[in-house]
């Protein structure tokens, strides 16, 4: 499964280190792609987008569906 999140205050480094973080401990074996001047994040991962956009918002961002 594909899915992409556009996380609007994903602002530097350290958010990235902390939404990848978030999305492989959800998903172990995650593929995540940040593109932090688009806050884009895409993730391959088998669990549902639902699933991922909960644990990214668990860390108290700001995300949606892109
Ligand atoms: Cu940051």
């Amino acid at each position: 499964m594909k899915a992409e999140f556009i996380v609007s205050d994903m602002t530097c480094n350290h958010c990235v280190q902390t939404i990848t973080r978030a999305v492989q401990t959800a998903a172990p074996g995650a593929r995540v792609q940040v593109d932090l001047d688009a806050r884009r994040v895409s993730v391959e991962a088998a669990v549902e987008a639902a699933a991922l956009q909960a644990a990214i918002a668990e860390e108290g961002y700001d995300v949606r569906l892109a």
